[in-house]
């Protein structure tokens, strides 16, 4: 073994000994190249969902039904705006720039999750948003906690408690509208029965088809499989849908006792394929729109760019005065 292979061998071996501990890997800290690969793909991923994700329920600002709707529905979508930039400064640590991460996704080289690629049709929709797939993210993010790499475990920690109150809008929401009017609770329904399997899908391909869990499971970046986080999900969403008075569209939905745990219907797996593809209904309308938006914002940057400079100056000609 030459000098560099033993060096290289006791970084591994430190490494190897911190995730094997439950400890975290810091931003200095020497780790592998293919896990710092990972964790910025999956980490860019995240916060491209987070700010495509704002759309569409954006779609419903302008027609929320009460100004508390609207309010609320702003305050969320100001969240996922939040996200999103937690997302990107912890990518940010791991030695890439968010400029170039918002030039992949728009240039379609960088992916963001394929729920966000369907469409808002009645403000039944962001109820069930906030219900389904907020209650997903919480299944999905709640173990990120839990990540190797501390500065996305920490940044998942505000998530998770600010993606519970939009759950929990979402289900106050749906519960208000099935108390309402026949019309209402068909609109409900409606809703539950076209977001349904987008959410399942969520979770990623099935076990024997993710060819990223089992290392990331290994590097402690993912705690749980996609299969059993899913499960998990609909344990927990069907006595929900129960009290809520919707049916769930799945006609495989049956209580396991053996298990402990709902049997539930295959997703259609060629659907989640095409939509990550970017052959979903509103695939091409969402990356749009962030392009024009990103490009839209192109004065903002400049202008940010330039104040910081000019303070950055008169910092400097104070310093260079007082030690004069
Ligand atoms: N959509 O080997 P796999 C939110 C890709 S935002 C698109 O299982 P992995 C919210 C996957 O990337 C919620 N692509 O991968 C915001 C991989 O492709 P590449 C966002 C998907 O990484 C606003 C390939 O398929 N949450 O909560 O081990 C309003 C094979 O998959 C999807 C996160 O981002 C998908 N659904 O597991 C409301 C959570 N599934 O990159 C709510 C963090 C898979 O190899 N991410 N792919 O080309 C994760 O936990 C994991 O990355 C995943 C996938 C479970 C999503």
């Amino acid at each position: 073994m030459t000098a560099t292979e033993t060096d290289v061998a006791a970084l591994e071996a430190r490494f190897d000994a911190v995730v094997a501990a439950e400890q975290r890997i810091e931003p200095r800290d020497w780790m592998p190249d293919a896990y710092r690969a990972t964790l910025v793909r999956q980490i860019a991923q995240h916060a491209h969902s987070e700010i495509i994700g704002m759309q569409p329920e954006g779609n419903w600002l302008t027609r929320a039904p009460s100004l508390r709707r609207k309010a609320t529905l702003l305050a969320k979508a100001q969240d996922e705006a939040g996200h999103g930039l937690y997302l990107y400064a912890a990518a940010e640590t791991l030695g890439v720039d968010r400029a170039e991460l918002t030039e992949k996704l728009v240039d379609g080289r960088q992916k963001y999750s394929s729920i966000f690629n369907y469409p808002t049709l009645t403000f039944a929709d962001v109820g069930v948003i906030g219900w389904l797939v907020d209650g997903a993210a919480i299944c999905n993010q709640v173990p990120l906690c839990r990540c190797s790499y501390g500065p996305y475990a920490r940044a998942m920690v505000r998530v998770c408690k600010e993606e519970s109150f939009h759950q929990r809008q979402g289900y106050e929401l749906l519960m208000t509208m099935m108390r309402g009017t026949t019309a209402q609770r068909r609109m409900v329904q409606d809703a539950v029965d076209r977001w349904w399997w987008p959410s399942l899908m969520m979770f990623g391909p099935p076990d024997d088809d993710s060819p990223n869990t089992a290392r990331s499971m290994g590097w402690r970046i993912k705690r749980h499989t996609n299969d059993e986080l899913r499960q998990r999900f609909v344990d927990m969403t069907v006595p929900q849908a129960e009290h809520l008075g919707v049916t769930l569209p799945d006609p495989a939905l049956a209580w396991n006792a053996e298990r402990g745990s709902w049997d539930f219907g295959e997703p259609d797996w060629s659907e989640l394929k095409q939509v990550i593809k970017g052959q979903g209904p509103c695939n091409a309308q969402r990356v749009e729109r962030r392009r024009a938006a990103h490009e839209d914002g192109a004065w903002v940057r400049e202008a940010a760019l330039a104040y910081a400079q000019k303070q950055a100056g008169q910092r400097q000609a104070e310093q260079k005065r007082s030690a004069q």
